[in-house]
């Protein structure tokens, strides 16, 4: 019996001794707790060679999950399976999260490269001293197109997508906020409106775009689009870009009636466990020289003033992609419309999608 105590105590002391040992060689990096990085993003929205070098330069070894919306990133981190060490949510949802008590205040300390941040993107309503968040890209809600698919039509409203001509045609992207805001604008209304009879109005007057609607997709719209599988998408300016870099005959329109300006922005969640890490990483992310890679990599809108003269210089004066603010003071950034409001979007789209069917 005193051997297999001994035995036992032996056992412990050797763990106690050995987790120590890995916490102070940890601590002697820099970086707290576990020597591994768990980063939430949009799908197809970073260069995965920088994150090989963050993982070379930090030893810092990174777990990538994506995501498609803000909705389904919501309900993930809410559920709290797995938990993050860096997300990457647009602005409304950092309003959501910032009032849910769902985020890390970030020590901008830690953070020497903010300073490469253009200003016009710092200290927006949504997080007015940038305590939560530090922006990442960029940009607009509109339709990429096909003119020469569409026998030389030129696209310049939503009201035109219900053109019988475009029978079939259309990709719209799988976001509530999205398509709503797409309904709601055809009508002239709000992208933030909460009136549920203007809401179900939009809701019956995406119903009668049916016809014209060939999918409900995501990061594959890029590869139908490109493949002339369709001639219209409703989409995020960036894969716009992207899709525009491999076929010149597209164009992008946002259009006239009105439509949405976006801020993505990486946060730390409340459950993360490598806080230094997280920091490191939004920081290496900060970079001009990484920021400039990884926007000719992912064709998105950088924040990153830095970083816009390592750029190809088409790609900066691209005034589709890169907006004066003239045009972007006339577009309307999500806001946060509440619990319920949220959660009526969220069934107005899912009933629409059934209507589909
Ligand atoms: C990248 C998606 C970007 C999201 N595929 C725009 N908020």
């Amino acid at each position: 019996m005193k051997q297999l105590v001994r035995t036992f105590l032996t056992i412990i002391l050797v763990s106690i001794v050995l987790l120590s040992i890995t916490n102070r060689l940890n601590q002697s990096q820099g970086f707290s707790g576990s020597n591994t990085l768990t980063v939430y993003n949009w799908g197809d929205y970073i260069d995965t060679d920088l994150i090989n070098r963050f993982e070379k330069e930090t030893g810092i070894k990174v777990i990538y999950e994506t995501f498609d919306s803000n909705e389904a990133m919501m309900t993930k981190i809410e559920q709290g399976g797995t938990t993050y060490d860096v997300a990457v949510p647009s602005e409304y949802m950092i309003d959501k999260m910032i009032k849910e008590n769902l985020l890390i205040p970030l020590d901008h300390s830690k953070l020497p490269n903010l300073k490469n941040i253009d200003e016009r993107f710092l200290n927006l309503p949504f997080d007015p001293d940038n305590l939560y968040s530090i922006p990442y890209f960029w940009g607009t809600v509109g339709i990429v197109y096909n003119p020469e698919m569409l026998g030389g039509m030129e696209i310049t409203s939503w009201n035109d997508l219900w053109d019988r001509k475009l029978r079939n045609e259309i990709l719209l992207i799988d976001g509530a906020r999205e398509v709503i805001g797409m309904g709601l604008n055809s009508l002239h209304y709000s992208l933030n409106d909460t009136n549920p009879k203007h809401l179900q109005e939009a809701k019956a007057k995406l119903d009668t775009l049916t016809p014209n609607i060939k999918a409900i997709v995501g990061d594959e719209n890029k590869l139908l689009l490109a493949n002339r599988e369709a001639a219209i998408g409703i989409t995020w300016s960036g894969d716009a870009s992207e899709i525009m870099s491999e076929n010149e005959d597209l164009d992008y329109v946002v259009p006239s009636e009105g439509s949405n300006l976006w801020f993505d922005n990486m946060v730390i969640p409340k459950t993360a466990k490598n806080i230094d890490g997280a920091h490191a990483f939004i920081n290496f992310m900060l970079d001009a020289k990484v920021a400039a890679q990884n926007t000719e990599y992912v064709s998105y809108s950088t924040p990153n003033k830095a970083a816009l003269e390592f750029m190809p210089e088409e790609m900066v004066n691209d005034e589709r992609f890169y907006p004066a603010p003239e045009l972007t003071d006339k577009l309307e950034v999500y806001e946060n419309l509440g619990k319920r409001n949220l959660a009526t979007y969220n069934e107005l789209f899912l009933e629409f999608k059934m209507h589909r069917k």
